[in-house]
């Protein structure tokens, strides 16, 4: 499978730079799927892989979770979760205390399984005052990516907020920035996979894909300890074996 051209990708990367320079400054912790994509009210145009949600680093490598903190101590009553890619992995929510110690709000099988996307609503059995809930997602049970756009906590007294900070299990925003910088998600998708990668000089080289940034690949060679640091401008393509 053929899955990166880095003859097109440099040139890409080029346009990116100049546009930056255009573009107005937006903060700056706003990582491309990072967790803080799912703090405050829904911003993901539609749904779709789009870099405003949460998600994982990888489809389905792992259970994950998400950590959301919210600015106001209420008791929980509903949980509104916007899901806009590959829906349906929440399967436990609870309720963190300061101390670290979770209880159970609600347990069962999301009811946006097999949807295209939209926004889940859960009753919480909650009894006491919490600022921050934890999701469980199932993502190893729901094929590609299940990123969440935002998520919403209702009260017992009523009021309505959006989540101010948010961690997780694991991020795409973690692939050493290159997603958003030249669009290689699909190639941080094999991070610590096997590749064979073609180089310009009609040579290829086997091993196991470490990280990738704007400018290098880093392999660690098939049956050797030595990493080697290739420049991606000598890179022709890459194929998984
Ligand atoms: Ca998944
Ligand atoms: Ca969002």
């Amino acid at each position: 499978m053929k899955i990166q051209d880095f003859r097109t990708a440099g040139l890409i990367w080029a346009a990116c730079l100049v546009g930056l320079a255009l573009q107005p400054v937006q903060a700056a912790e706003m990582r491309a799927w990072g967790p803080e994509q799912a703090t405050g009210a829904p911003n993901t145009q539609g749904p779709g892989d789009i870099q405003t949600a949460w998600a994982s680093l990888t489809e389905d490598g792992m259970e994950e979770w998400l950590l959301l903190q919210y600015s106001q101590s209420v008791v929980p009553q509903k949980l509104r979760v916007f899901e806009t890619y590959n829906p349906g992995a929440v399967v436990k929510i609870t309720a963190v205390n300061d101390a670290g110690r979770e209880t159970v709000l609600w347990q069962g099988t999301d009811p946006l399984r097999n949807q295209a996307s939209g926004v889940a609503e859960f009753a919480l059995n909650g009894n006491s005052n919490t600022r921050q809930i934890k999701l469980y997602l199932d993502s190893p049970a729901v094929p590609g990516w299940n990123e969440i756009d935002a998520v919403e906590l209702i009260g017992k007294d009523g009021s309505r907020q959006w989540a101010k900070r948010a961690s997780a299990s694991s991020t795409y925003a973690e692939t050493t920035g290159a997603v958003t910088v030249d669009g290689n998600r699909e190639l941080g998708a094999h991070q610590n996979q096997a590749v064979i990668v073609h180089l310009d000089n009609d040579k290829t080289l086997s091993g196991t894909l470490l990280s990738t940034g704007p400018e290098f690949l880093v392999l660690r060679e098939a049956g050797k300890q030595r990493r080697l640091f290739i420049a991606k401008n000598r890179v022709l393509w890459i194929e998984t074996p």
